[in-house]
């Protein structure tokens, strides 16, 4: 079946559109990969000053991912795409930002582009998910740090409410948690830095670290 491909293909073309990079284009912002943890991502461009450039970063990066997966969803069943395609497209949607064909494959650490594609699985799963990094960015002020329990919880909770709601699909299952273990290796620096005491706090205080 060729369909299953052609979603595949496009999902990860559409991740390939690193927003961080092209909405503080647009906005005449630098580069995020040249300033502050030099990701690509809405954490970076928020360090550039402009909480808009964040948010508008943060949708846009969200949305390449819920896009394909709500696509397959609603009007995939007619071309024969099941759960598996469904899986299929977030995770490649997910991998896109990681490795983006148009920006040399150099891309961001998929936390905003994950939170989309749980959101197309399910907006339970999704809020969960997005409850978490706000609770642990609010006490501790870390984004990686939030960004890294949420991956954890996030394959839980999809086995609770996939569990009490509907029945869990094993495709979305190991996608889920293939796109949790690739996001914590994205943030390895940042888990150094954590441990060092030396991670950015949210927040824009430049003091120094406790
Ligand atoms: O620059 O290395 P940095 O400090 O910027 O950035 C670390 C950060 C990178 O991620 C981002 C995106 C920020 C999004 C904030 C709201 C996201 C809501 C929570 C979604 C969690 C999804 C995890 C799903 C795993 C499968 O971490």
């Amino acid at each position: 079946a060729v369909y299953p491909v052609l979603a595949t293909v496009a999902a990860y073309l559409l991740g390939s559109l690193s927003f961080a990079v092209i909405v503080t284009r647009l906005m005449g912002l630098n580069d995020p990969r040249t300033y502050g943890s030099k990701n690509p991502g809405a954490t970076n461009v928020l360090r550039s000053g402009s909480k808009a450039a964040a948010i508008v970063t943060l949708l846009l990066d969200a949305v390449k991912g819920w896009l394909p997966v709500v696509l397959v969803r609603w009007f995939g069943k007619p071309y024969g795409l099941e759960d598996g395609t469904i899986a299929l497209v977030g995770l490649a949607a997910f991998l896109g930002h990681l490795w983006p064909v148009f920006f040399r494959f150099e891309g961001g650490k998929g936390v905003a582009t994950a939170l989309g594609v749980l959101l197309g699985i399910s907006g339970w799963l999704g809020l969960a998910t997005a409850a978490t990094w706000l609770i642990v960015a609010f006490f501790f002020r870390y984004s990686s740090l939030a960004s890294l329990v949420a991956a954890v919880f996030a394959p839980v909770y999809y086995l609770l409410v996939s569990g009490v709601v509907w029945y869990a699909e094993t495709s979305i299952a190991v996608a889920i948690a293939i796109m949790a273990m690739l996001l914590a290796w994205r943030h390895k620096d940042n888990i150094r830095r954590l441990i060092e005491g030396k991670e950015s706090r949210l927040g824009g205080s430049k003091a120094a670290p406790a």
